[in-house]
């Protein structure tokens, strides 16, 4: 027997400190300008206009502000804790989990598994997942999983599979984005695009749901294709191999134009198959909650489905807000914006980013 899955509650937190484009610009031009006083390549400066003209980015959150906007460092000053102590990742994991269940109307004696799913874990092991299992009080099991920008869509198709199969009665997906130490906030292409976050959602039986606002699963759909255009090579070999651990290439980086013209096409053909197969016409999707790395990316796609630039009810765009926040934008999306949908309406959760890889959930309201 299997049994039909629903999301049942959706938390959303941020960090309290933001970061414009302005102050991020100033900082960075202000080490632009030291290093080229001082060194013979000669580094660009960034813009603030271009960065809200190329990506729709207004503002980022950060989990910790010290650091970033200081010339000598440009980076986050992380505190370290004690083994001991809540680890960072957990303790934001928590801060969007307790919403989500609260939403459900669930506690932790209702959920039988916890699934810490984001681009980068802090530690290897023991997993987020299982600390933020232990401090929830839940008895079941947990695991994290990487998949880039993709890794919320991505986890709860393993969450659907479990509940459906009857393994699990509810499962919590937790995205806890902390992209900001990934961050080079020295290279012009890419130190605008990130900032810090974390959701979660609890999936169940659809037939067991309580909470007001609940969606049946109706389809789920992921893919993958290799590409080298969005990578970091930061890894637990680095100690080894000799190579520098803090390089360039153990930070994000990405090939942005390439990655634009060719997920632009792919996303939008994806999109298309997932609401066909199940008989839904596109113009019958009430909302889509797409993933959020570029407000351009986004038209461009909604107009290969719709044949128009899409509004803030069709496709809600939260990026000029969050900025990049990987795996987390499309839940961000659906998190402020599905309350309105009323009992029948279609809507699409859909991510794109490194790997690629490609993930949507087509969800009706019940
Ligand atoms: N300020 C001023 N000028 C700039 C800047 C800047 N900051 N940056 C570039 N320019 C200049 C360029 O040098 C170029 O000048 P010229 O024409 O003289 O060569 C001009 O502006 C145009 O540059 P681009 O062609 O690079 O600009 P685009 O219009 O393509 O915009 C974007 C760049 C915004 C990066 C755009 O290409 C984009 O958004 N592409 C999509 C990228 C994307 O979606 N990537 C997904 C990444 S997220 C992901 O997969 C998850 C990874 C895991 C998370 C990581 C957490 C850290």
């Amino acid at each position: 027997m299997t049994y039909k899955v629903a999301i049942s509650g959706v938390g959303l937190w941020h960090p309290e400190h933001v970061i414009t484009n302005e102050e991020l610009v100033a900082a960075y031009n202000a080490f632009v300008e030291r290093h080229n006083a001082e060194h013979d390549d000669q580094l660009p400066f960034s813009s603030s206009e271009f960065i809200e003209k190329a990506s729709g980015i207004r503002q980022r959150y950060a989990y910790v502000k010290d650091g970033i906007l200081d010339p000598e460092r440009m980076r986050p000053r992380l505190p370290v804790r004690p083994d001991d102590a809540l680890s960072h990742q957990a303790e934001i994991a928590l801060n969007a989990a307790k919403p989500a269940l609260a939403a459900a109307g669930r506690t932790a004696a209702d959920i039988d598994m916890v699934i810490v799913s984001c681009a980068y874990t802090q530690r290897s092991y023991p997993a987020i997942a299982i600390e933020v299992q232990a401090a929830l009080g839940i008895d079941g099991s947990g695991f994290d999983m990487l998949v880039a920008c993709s890794a919320a869509t991505f986890a709860l198709q393993r969450a659907h599979d479990a509940v459906a199969a009857g393994s699990a009665r509810a499962v919590l997906v937790i995205n806890p984005e902390l992209t900001s130490p990934q961050v080079n906030y020295k290279d012009r292409d890419g130190h605008f695009i990130f900032g810090d976050v974390a959701t979660a959602i609890v999936l169940e039986r659809a037939e067991a749901c309580r909470s007001e606002h609940s969606y049946e699963i109706v389809g789920l759909q992921a893919k993958t294709v290799y590409s080298n255009n969005i990578r970091s090579n930061f890894g637990y070999t680095s100690f080894a191999d000799d190579t520098d651990p803090y390089a360039a290439d153990k930070l994000f980086h990405q090939n942005g134009r390439k990655v634009f013209k060719e997920v632009c096409p792919m996303a939008a053909e994806h999109l298309e198959a997932q609401v066909v197969e199940h008989g839904v016409g596109i113009g019958d999707v009430r909302r889509w909650w797409l993933h959020q790395a570029n407000i351009n990316m986004n038209q461009l796609i909604i107009k290969r489905l719709l044949g128009d630039v899409p509004s803030q009810d069709v496709a809600p765009t939260v990026l000029d807000e969050f900025a990049n926040t990987a795996s987390a934008g499309s839940i961000i999306a659906f998190a402020r914006h599905h309350e309105d949908l009323v009992s029948g309406d279609y809507g699409v959760i859909c991510s794109f980013g490194a790997g690629y890889s490609i993930g949507s959930l087509l969800v009706r309201k019940q």
